[in-house]
């Protein structure tokens, strides 16, 4: 997989608003926020999309969404919205697989 913005934020070579991280990964503010909370969760392995997680990453996956939902409580959000943009046609435009996570405001179903 080819680096992407991501691979610097994790290897500190620009900066971000990092609200967590561990061995596994990393979970920052997002730039250009949707929500008056909005953060991404990140894995350390450069994984493009969730479509090419694989079963070895049964158990990172899993710590991904503990991570999101830990991380949203400690940011004081009860209620919360966790979205996956898996590919350019679902909106995905960095390649290195992220979770958002926005809270602060009503949202609507479906998403748009
Ligand atoms: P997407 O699911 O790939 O569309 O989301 C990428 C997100 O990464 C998007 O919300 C950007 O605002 C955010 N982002 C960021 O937080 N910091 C950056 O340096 C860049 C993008 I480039």
């Amino acid at each position: 997989m080819s680096e992407t913005i991501f691979s610097k934020i994790i290897d500190r070579e620009i900066p971000a608003d990092i609200v967590y991280e561990d061995d596994q990964c990393l979970a920052f503010r997002d730039i250009n926020p949707q929500a008056p909370v909005h953060f991404l969760v990140i894995p350390r392995k450069p994984i493009a999309k969730l479509s090419d997680a694989d079963e070895g990453d049964k158990d990172l996956l899993g710590h991904l969404l503990l991570v999101a939902g830990q991380v949203a409580r400690e940011q004081g959000l009860e209620d919360f919205r966790l979205n996956v943009n898996n590919g350019a046609g679902a909106s995905q435009t960095v390649f290195h697989l992220h979770v958002h996570v926005l809270g602060g405001r009503p949202f609507s179903w479906p998403p748009g």
